[in-house]
């Protein structure tokens, strides 16, 4: 009995200091291990990725053989297909991209919720010439295009060369003008029956799909008695 007692108090002893030798996961902590750590997506011999952590000082050795960082930009969101963490920085070599970031007016989806520069509600600015006279060609057609018609165009955050415009003869549809495939309309055609003042509408639309339109006119003349009387 003595013994068995004796044995049952060096297990018990020994228990109580492995409890106290035991570490928490919150501990397994870079400094309690003396090593810097770093996590990779190790590739395995079927080609599979999993997370491994490794030594800091084997990081470079490792990356040499095809593992990689599944958040190389530090910025706490890992790539998007990474082996293990969030899997949603829609760039992860830019620490300022990741969700939850401000979405601002730079042409990149800032955020990475699949839209680009989404905050802007801003319409563009927009300025039609005052108006354009035309002499009717020996054609009997006269095409302008959109551009034609454009004094001025500003947007607070698409760049101007992106704008698209459209354009569309005063009353015939509402909203920005698009063809039957959805496309913007790039000019207007006016024959002999249009003799006159025309009023047209320029539209501008931006990345963010805002739009704004100006009204002027074109002014169609016949000196040269092209169309019949
Ligand atoms: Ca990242
Ligand atoms: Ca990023
Ligand atoms: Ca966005
Ligand atoms: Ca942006």
């Amino acid at each position: 009995m003595k013994k068995v007692a004796f044995l049952s108090m060096v297990m018990m002893l020994w228990i109580t200091a492995c409890e106290k030798e035991k570490l928490t996961p919150t501990d397994l902590n870079v400094e309690d291990r003396g090593q810097n750590k770093v996590t990779v997506c190790h590739i395995a011999g079927n080609g599979a990725f999993h997370p491994l952590q490794v030594n800091q000082n084997a990081l470079a050795n490792h990356l040499s053989h095809g593992d990689y960082l599944p958040d190389a930009d530090g910025d706490g969101y890992t790539a998007i297909g990474a082996c293990t963490g969030s899997q949603d920085d829609c760039d992860d070599t830019d620490a300022a991209i990741h969700p939850g970031a401000e979405e601002v007016c730079d042409g990149i989806d800032n955020d990475c919720d699949g839209q680009t520069d989404e905050e802007d509600i801003k319409s563009p600015t927009l300025v039609c010439i005052n108006g354009l006279a035309v002499n009717m060609p020996a054609s009997g057609m006269v095409t302008q295009a959109a551009s034609s018609f454009l004094a001025y165009a500003e947007d607070n955050c698409t760049p101007s060369n992106l704008l698209v415009f459209s354009i569309r003869k005063a009353g015939q549809g509402s909203g920005f003008p698009v063809d039957t495939f959805g496309d913007p309309i790039p000019s207007v055609t006016f024959d002999c029956s249009e003799l006159g003042t025309q009023l047209i509408e320029l539209w501008v639309k931006d990345l963010a799909g805002n739009v704004d339109y100006c009204e002027t006119y074109l002014l169609l003349q016949d000196n040269q008695f092209v169309c019949p009387d």
